[in-house]
């Protein structure tokens, strides 16, 4: 985060002039007769009004930062409908706890229980927003996710090798065939030996791009072809679409090549920049042959929603191609001051650069870029790559648009929005004449922002939300901790105008919002437990059973309102390792059962209808261990429950389980 103490007086000062602003629109107001009625001042709190009952208009994917996890909102109201778990582990639904979905956090480290995630991007067909699928990026652990939107679940997830912080993704392409990963940290590649004086950095560390080619049908990811590239931190990043299809555009800083002390370090050069990657021309070099096999690990990681079950492969090579031996794949574009944000316009021929520390918003041009391509209009090269003139690709400059500009959004009329983080605000301009026409504080210092469709080709332009790293005042105090935050404004008009603050969960980066008409009414209600190929499933209380295997036991019971079968198990003896499949046979829209059972040592699981999930869970001593449903079912969801008797190791009380018997068969009064 970056923080500098005039900016903040600015801040302030803005905050202040735009708080008297708002007294005197209010005053305003206040005297004028209640008929007057003026659209530009009418109600805020009208607009983002959702009568109970009534569904939003659109969804809002929010990136949860360190939490790991992606939030789903309702807009305009604000509501908070789900948290997805994506790269951590989520106690309140088992995800990272049933055996299940163990293997969706497994990497070539083992398993992960935790990532910083920053940005999402929904597939798109023909640069429009298909509403299939939402991918994710992990920012530490390099890895990116697949979120499934007609159930709202981790689908899948695949490591990065040669990678280390994984932030300039999951940007896609306009036709979801590619989603990018570009590598924050370079690192010596993971075939080198990476055991090297840091010192080295000049001579070792390489960054590296990843492809992921998205399986049309399926969504299915597979790392298509990396780019090896000079050792820089690669930053934000989007493709090209309409005339720039094709071409893909990487915001890099530290083109100084800095090993410690970046905020200095990196910050020397008047210019870093921004990579424009043909990743049509990388395709043909690939299909030439030109493509090195490398050794690597990482992991791929699937969830099948017919055995509702992951697995975890490792893989074992990918392909690199070299861009410096490789001489038309990559180009330079100075962009002024560390840029950070690296967004394209509807059309596709503007790309604006945010440079972290400029006093201007750089506006380059593709048909330019082209151009100077054609005319070998290069300032030299660097580690191989040209470096286009400045000028020679630049359509303009906004000139003092605000302080701290770090990402921009589009609304399709021909403006972008562009956020300020250290002046707190979002500029309006017009990306023809670079003007600018309108500004709104937002409380305080924004990252990003985000109108639905905002980075495809139709943007859906009635809102923007501004999402805030600093709250302070906004809230009622927390503690040491407050809420970061979402703004919601209304763009419909010239000018913006705020109408709903809402927290956020984890710190919100990038965010992704759709008509809600686009998603709805695709989504999966219950699983189907005809369907359901879990080895473990019960399809009905008939086929129940506890079965031992050593000193492992397999209990395999079902679920319905509101009881568990079997509810009494006997023979299980401390030691044993218990694996409770617990298959919800209910086959109705929201009626989820939960199970708990004391003293387990990993969490509850969630079961959705139709689905098996499986609870491992170790009989530390013998005595009586209750379990429950924890998801309020029914009127006598606090009667469904049951017992487990623990016998002492080595105890011959045979194994036996029932519903619904107060006798048992087996002689339950035996207990050594
Ligand atoms: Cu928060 Cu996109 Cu990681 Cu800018 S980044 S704010
Ligand atoms: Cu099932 Cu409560």
């Amino acid at each position: 985060m970056i923080t500098f103490k005039k900016p903040i007086m600015k801040n302030l000062k803005i905050a202040v002039s735009a708080a008297a602003l708002v007294c005197a629109i209010l005053l305003f107001n206040s005297c004028r007769p209640k008929n007057a009625g003026s659209a530009v001042n009418s109600d805020a709190a009208a607009k983002a009004y959702v009568a109970p009952g009534k569904y939003d208009e659109f969804y809002n994917f929010v990136s949860g930062g360190f939490s790991g996890q992606m939030s789903v909102y309702g807009l305009p109201s604000g509501r908070l409908l789900k948290v997805v778990p994506i790269f951590s582990v989520d106690p309140e639904k088992g995800y990272g706890y049933s055996e299940e979905t163990k293997p969706m956090l497994n990497t070539s480290h083992g398993f992960v229980p935790w990532d910083d995630q920053h940005h999402l991007e929904l597939s798109q067909t023909n640069g429009e927003i298909d509403g299939r699928w939402i991918f994710a990026n992990a920012n530490n652990t390099p890895r990116v996710a697949r979120v499934d939107l007609t159930t709202f679940r981790t689908a899948e997830i695949i490591e990065l090798p040669n990678s280390a912080g994984n932030h300039s993704s999951p940007f896609i392409t306009e036709n979801t065939e590619y989603v990018v990963a570009g590598t924050r940290f370079s690192v010596p590649p993971d075939d080198a030996n990476g055991d090297v004086p840091i010192s080295t950095y000049k001579q070792n560390f390489k960054g590296y791009l990843s492809f992921i080619s998205v399986g049309k049908a399926d969504g299915k990811m597979d790392i298509a072809f990396q780019l090896r590239c000079p050792g820089v931190n690669f930053d934000l990043s989007h493709s090209g679409k309409g005339v720039s299809n094709g071409w893909f555009f990487f915001s890099c800083y530290n083109s100084e090549q800095a090993n410690t002390l970046l905020e200095v370090n990196a910050s020397q050069r008047d210019k870093d920049f921004i990579m424009a990657v043909n990743w049509k021309k990388a395709e043909e070099y690939l299909k030439a042959g030109k493509g090195r096999k490398q050794a690597v690990k990482y992991a791929h990681n699937v969830y099948d929603e017919k055995n509702h079950t992951a697995t975890s492969e490792i893989r074992t090579e990918v392909t690199v191609l070299d861009v410096s031996d490789l001489k038309d794949i990559c180009y330079m574009i100075p962009c002024p001051k560390s840029p950070h944000g690296c967004d394209v316009d509807p059309t596709g021929e503007y790309i604006v650069g945010s440079g972290k520390l400029a006093a201007l918003v750089p506006v380059f041009s593709f048909t330019k870029m082209q151009k100077a391509i054609a005319d070998k209009a290069y300032d030299g090269d660097y580690e191989g790559i040209p470096v286009i003139k400045y000028e020679a690709a630049l359509h303009g400059e906004v000139k003092k648009p605000g302080l701290g500009p770090l990402h921009t959004e589009f609304d399709g009329r021909g403006n972008a929005y562009t956020t300020f983080f250290v002046s707190s605000e979002v500029v309006k301009w017009s990306i023809a004449d670079l003007k600018v026409l309108d500004r709104v504080p937002t409380y305080y210092s924004v990252g990003h922002l985000c109108i639905p469709g905002g980075d495809t080709k139709k943007p859906n332009a009635k809102y923007l939300i501004a999402y805030n790293k600093i709250t302070k005042d906004r809230y009622l105090p927390t503690g040491p901790e407050l809420a970061q935050s979402a703004q919601l404004y209304d763009i419909s008009g010239e000018k913006m105008q705020l109408i709903l603050d809402f927290p956020t969960i984890g710190e919100p980066h990038y965010a992704q919002a759709v008509a809600a008409s686009v998603i709805r009414d695709k989504s999966v209600k219950f699983f189907k437990i005809d369907e359901n190929s879990n080895p473990y499933v019960s399809k009905g209380e008939g086929t129940t059973k506890v079965v031992r295997e050593g000193n492992k036991v397999h209990v395999n019971m079902t679920c319905i309102r509101s009881h568990f079968s079997p509810d009494n198990i006997e023979g299980i003896r401390a030691g044993d390792e218990v694996y409770f499949h617990v298959t919800n046979l209910e086959q109705d829209w929201d009626v989820p059962h939960g199970f708990a059972i004391k003293g387990a040592d990993n969490a509850e699981l969630l079961i959705m209808p139709g689905e098996t999930q499986t609870l491992k869970w170790i009989a530390e001593k013998s005595g009586m261990y209750p379990f429950y449903c924890t998801d309020f079912c029914s009127a006598l969801h606090q009667e469904m429950s049951g017992y487990l008797r623990v016998s002492p190791a080595g105890s011959n009380v045979p194994i036996s389980f029932s519903t619904g018997k107060t006798a048992p068969k087996t002689d339950s009064t035996a207990t050594k």
